[in-house]
């Protein structure tokens, strides 16, 4: 059988997209979409397409376990607020329950919003003298306000979507669907892929329908999805090991890489892609990214190290100096640990056409 990963980008859409029920959420997406992106079309305003936080591999059609990465979205959800501030409107592509924008900064078990909030003392004239109103805590008043004026502002001028996915799948049609809905914006639009996308997963002809289980069942309960009988298991033209091995070995399948039908088919005209490479062996790292430039033919790569992530990338430009890295000076680490995009700013990425205003409470 020919893995995607070897067919011709074209072909291997077919093929994987077949395979899949596109989302349910889908369609929904697509008319809120549609809408968001009519209105900024209308405006001429630049939209980019954030993506963001980590894909779910499902072991089981009915998802008991997957495989999933680390990605918290922090970089994606950060960079969908200076976008904001430079004047873009944003589809924030993410993973369902990673950070969002705005939130982020009071939300997940670092920040968590009730830190900072605080009871009030009652006064006289309470209707309730045993309650106090709750309030934002004095010395986090003025970041908490400047926040909340920035997320009014997204949201009351519809420069803010919002869609979930989990699955790599969902975020495979997602990402397809928003491409070929972002048509109009011709050079207006930007793609910048954050998110963490696996690349092996289980291809659903070869998925246990139902909760792998660990034990054997008695003979006459279909034991198909028992260890050692699973598809997952064998893969093709493997031996089967005995049952009394308790094991579960996963056989994974290369995702095909959708960067080269982005680029060439989906994504407008004109419009540029960012692309991400994350790395962990600090020797592979510029080579990789380097790669995935030429393979793909886009406009930028930005490669990360999972340690280091947070204060230093490597913008990989197919234009001299071809290999650029942006730091958080040592000290400002600890204080924009949430953020080296604060760094990699966004006039790095931005090409030609006019600056937009930005928003003003
Ligand atoms: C990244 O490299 C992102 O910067 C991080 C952000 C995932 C490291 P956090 O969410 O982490 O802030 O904790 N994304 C990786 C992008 C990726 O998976 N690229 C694929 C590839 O290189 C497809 S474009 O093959």
């Amino acid at each position: 059988m020919t893995l995607l990963g070897d067919m011709e980008p074209a072909e291997a859409e077919s093929v994987y997209f077949n395979e899949y029920p596109p989302p349910k959420s889908l369609p929904k997406h697509e008319a809120l979409a549609r809408a968001f992106i009519d209105l900024h079309v209308e405006d001429k305003r630049r939209v980019v397409l954030v993506t963001s936080g980590g894909t779910t591999v499902p072991l089981e059609a009915q998802t008991v376990r997957f495989i999933d990465n680390f990605s918290a979205g922090t970089r994606g959800a950060t960079s969908a607020e200076y976008f904001l501030q430079q004047g873009y409107a944003v589809i924030f592509l993410h993973r369902q329950y990673s950070l969002l924008p705005y939130s982020r900064h009071y939300s997940h078990s670092t920040n968590c919003f009730l830190d900072f909030m605080d009871e009030a003392s009652p006064s006289a004239d309470s209707p309730n003298q045993n309650h106090g109103p709750i309030q934002v805590r004095s010395e986090y008043q003025d970041e908490m306000r400047d926040v909340l004026r920035k997320y009014r502002y997204a949201k009351q001028n519809n420069r803010l979507l919002l869609l979930p996915f989990t699955t790599v799948a969902e975020y495979m049609f997602e990402l397809r669907a928003m491409a070929k809905l972002m048509r109009p914006l011709g050079p207006n639009a930007l793609f910048y892929l954050a998110a963490a996308v696996s690349d092996f997963f289980i291809p659903r002809s070869r998925m246990a329908e139902h909760k792998i289980q660990s034990s054997e069942l008695p003979a006459n309960l279909d034991n198909s999805s028992a260890i050692g009988s699973q598809e997952i298991y064998t893969g093709e033209n493997e031996v089967q090991p005995p049952k009394s091995q308790k094991k579960l070995v996963v056989n994974l399948d290369p995702v095909p890489k959708f960067l080269h039908r982005l680029v060439d088919g989906w994504a407008p005209d004109g419009s540029m892609v960012v692309s991400f490479k994350l790395e962990t062996d600090p020797s592979l790292l510029v080579y990789k990214a380097r790669t995935a430039l030429q393979r793909y033919s886009h406009h930028l790569v930005i490669g990360n190290l999972l340690s280091t992530r947070k204060w230093e990338v490597v913008f990989i430009t197919p234009d001299p100096p071809h290999e650029r890295w942006i730091r958080v000076p040592k000290a400002r680490r600890s204080k924009s640990i949430s953020g080296v995009e604060d760094q990699v700013g966004l006039a790095e990425i931005q090409k030609g056409g006019q600056q937009q205003p930005q928003p003003q409470e």
